[in-house]
């Protein structure tokens, strides 16, 4: 075991629960979780990578993922639950993540709905939830919850396409020895009671007390639709299903759910 890995193994609370594959590069973690869950591997397999050449975003975009300074990781999980249900696994990891962030840098990061994680109005971190069916009906054969967290500025900044937007945990060249093995460990030490938990009470609540836009307004875009005009709307909240809750200019209201709609945030 190399010294990361001590360091990420001694972290955790349920060490026996993790079979962990830290690799200096990868294309896409999620991608090598995936095969891991077509080969049969258990829940709890957990592949983290120094840098990605090829890491997914949603719906085919990219996420930038620059050596030494990201935190890139993919945890192998075999709900018990419709497939439909996927967003509370991304709901849980969000408020995980945030938790850890907060709890070891001292930032004061926030969800934006609903799997971005921002801080002082950039973000920080992406979340992607990736469900596969097999036999089982609507219910995934296995999961694959796929974090990247941006903990320092990168030494060049970041790629131009997403320098306006994107922000990290630390300035450049000031993040502490050892930090992405510690908040590899504390987000999974987060994540996983309230993965065990999906449908109860605690995980909405936290999810509803960290999240940045409730009484924001914001440009809805619908994610499939042809002509990308953005519709202003005010956010009202979360609900019990993780939609968000908006209400548009004309006072229509109405739930977005994932995947249907991206929000951008008025300036
Ligand atoms: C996400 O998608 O933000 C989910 C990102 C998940 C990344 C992790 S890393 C470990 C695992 N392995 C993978 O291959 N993926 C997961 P989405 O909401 O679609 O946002 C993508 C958009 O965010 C891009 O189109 C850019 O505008 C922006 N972006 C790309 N890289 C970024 C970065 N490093 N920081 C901030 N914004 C970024």
């Amino acid at each position: 075991m190399n010294r990361s890995e001590q360091l990420i193994m001694k972290a955790l609370d349920q060490p026996d629960f993790i079979r962990l594959d830290l690799r200096e590069e990868a294309d896409s973690t999620n991608r090598i979780a995936k095969q891991m869950g077509q080969e049969g591997a258990s829940e709890g397999y957990l592949v983290i990578a120094d840098r990605q050449t090829a890491g997914r975003g949603r719906l085919g975009r990219s996420f930038s993922s620059p050596k030494g300074t990201g935190l890139y990781m993919s945890l192998l999980l075999r709900p018990d639950m419709p497939a439909s249900e996927a967003v509370r696994i991304t709901a849980a990891a969000a408020v995980a993540t945030a938790e850890a962030v907060n709890a070891l840098s001292g930032a004061a990061a926030g969800i934006k709905w609903v799997n971005d994680l921002y801080l002082n109005g950039r973000k920080i971190c992406g979340i992607l939830t990736e469900s596969v069916l097999g036999n089982n009906g609507d219910r995934p054969d296995y999961a694959v919850l796929g974090i990247g967290v941006n903990v320092a500025e990168p030494d060049g900044g970041f790629d131009a396409s997403i320098a306006d937007k994107a922000g990290a945990v630390f300035k450049r060249g000031q993040m502490p020895e050892g930090f992405r093995e510690r908040l590899a460990a504390e987000i999974v030490n987060r994540f996983l009671p309230y993965y065990r938990n999906l449908f109860g009470e605690e995980l909405l609540k936290r999810y509803r007390e960290w999240s940045i836009l409730s009484g924001r307004e914001v440009y809805v875009y619908r994610t499939f639709a042809e002509k990308e005009e953005g519709k202003l709307a005010e956010v009202l909240g979360i609900e019990a299903d993780f939609g968000l809750r908006v209400r548009f200019t004309d006072g229509t209201e109405e739930v977005l759910s994932t995947g249907e709609v991206s929000i951008r945030q008025k300036q």
